[in-house]
């Protein structure tokens, strides 16, 4: 939660200054870079929230897109940074039984791209790795 409110409105990249504290996360001016091994665990929960919300529910439709300076905006960057934690970091048992035990216990979904982590390529592409 500390890190949530640290992070604020700054899109995702790598590079910056150690946050004091947690030193495995980075930031600067424009951008957050967690720790490594929560890089992944982050990129699919934006991608979830990417598909989960289309503006057709009273929430504005959030995206991706590869910028930084996002601000306020319903947009996340950057793609091709997020598309690249998600390979770094892939999904393990933890972020599996996680996503197990929202679904029984509070949302009562799951996110898509823990189950299926090809998916993120399948929507997306792969074309921005390469
Ligand atoms: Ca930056
Ligand atoms: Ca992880
Ligand atoms: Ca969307």
């Amino acid at each position: 939660v500390q890190i949530n409110a640290a992070r604020g409105n700054l899109d995702f990249d790598e590079g910056g200054s150690p946050y004091p504290g947690s030193p495995g996360n980075r930031y600067d001016g424009d951008s957050w870079e967690p720790d490594k091994s929560i890089k992944g665990d982050v990129a699919r929960m934006i991608f979830y929230m990417a598909v989960r919300y289309e503006g057709d529910d009273g929430h504005p439709d959030l995206e991706m897109n590869d910028t930084t300076n996002n601000g306020s905006k319903p947009y996340h960057g950057k793609m091709s940074v997020l598309l690249k934690w998600h390979h770094e970091d892939p999904v393990d048992a933890l972020e599996r039984k996680r996503n197990d035990i929202i679904y029984q216990q509070y949302q009562h979904n799951r996110n898509p791209f823990i189950d299926h982590p090809e998916w993120a390529e399948d929507i997306w592409g792969s074309g921005v790795l390469n």
